[in-house]
């Protein structure tokens, strides 16, 4: 297959699977009020938000009943994984993207879809990144520390990480947009989950909720092939070493970066993320 990366107007995509298409004429992607957008920038929960939407939407799912997996029922805009006619979906269409601000469709600004974006601290998510690539993707990349150099110079899908995020955050105030931590989902995911729901207008059961909660947590869906990835990257034939599901920790940058490259990256985020109101859990 081929993983090289794909640039358009100034952004990293992944060359498989791209909808070259529908990016070339994402003005036109018509937007629905009730749509639902999961924002990433990758290996930020994706696929967790993924499994926990199908959960909120879809009583089989919650039930175990149906067959479908995360990817059918909160499908990427961008990526064409299960070769879906996305546009087409009875609404509310679930979507998820790492698009950037200034590509995602202007539509939006009229027709105020809810947009969910999750970040997670960048040291963790250049750890969780290094692991895909390597396990996952089996793409050559050598060591941690040629990748890390990559992902600072933003050559990487999903360009830099400090742009991806001030994009969305800057613009916040033009978009029905509710920020998520995945630290504070992995501290708290029943009261994120609750957070969510009052978000997206969703009304659970106690029993609902626990539902959603007890198969949104890291070892269930781990085991769970509708919500693991598993299955999806079988398709491709390639045989891995390694689980999309990975770790699902937070501070696991500690066992990866040396000290040098942790005060040379503090320096980077200082400078990059002055001002910036979010805050962000390190360990
Ligand atoms: S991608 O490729 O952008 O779609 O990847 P993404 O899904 O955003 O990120 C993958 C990381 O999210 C972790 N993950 C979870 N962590 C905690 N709890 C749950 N339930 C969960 N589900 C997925 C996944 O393990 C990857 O992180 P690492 O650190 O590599 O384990």
């Amino acid at each position: 297959p081929d993983l090289s990366l794909y640039k358009y107007k100034g952004y990293y995509f992944g060359r498989l699977e791209l909808r070259i298409g529908l990016l070339e004429n994402l003005e036109d992607f018509e937007i629905r009020e009730d749509d639902v957008f999961v924002i990433t920038y990758p290996k930020s929960g994706t696929v967790w938000f993924q499994q926990i939407l199908s959960l909120i939407y879809f009583e089989e799912h919650r039930k175990r009943a149906g067959s479908l997996d995360t990817n059918d029922q909160v499908p990427f805009l961008e990526y064409s994984i299960k070769h879906e006619d996305i546009v087409k979906r009875p609404s509310p269409r679930l979507f998820a993207t790492h698009l950037p601000y200034y590509l995602f469709p202007s539509g939006m600004k009229n027709k105020k879809p809810k947009i969910i974006y999750v970040y997670r601290n960048p040291k963790d998510v250049v750890c969780s990144y290094y692991y895909f690539f390597k396990n996952v993707k089996l793409q050559v990349t050598g060591s941690f520390e040629k990748f890390f150099e990559q992902f600072l110079e933003g050559k990487v899908v999903g360009s830099l990480w400090f742009d991806h995020i001030k994009g969305w955050y800057e613009h916040k105030s033009l978009c029905n947009i509710q920020f998520m931590m995945y630290e504070e989902m992995k501290k708290d995911l029943r009261g994120s989950i609750v957070k969510v729901c009052k978000f997206l207008g969703k009304e659970l059961s106690d029993e609902d909720m626990d539902a959603v909660v007890t198969q949104a947590m890291f070892d269930n869906m781990k085991s769970d092939p509708r919500a693991n990835y598993d299955s999806l990257m079988e398709l491709d034939g390639i045989p891995r070493n390694g689980h999309f599901l990975r770790k699902g920790t937070i501070g696991d940058w500690k066992n990866h970066m040396t000290v040098e490259q942790n005060e040379r990256f503090d320096k980077i985020f200082q400078r990059e993320m002055k001002d910036f109101p979010l805050k962000f859990i390190w360990d």
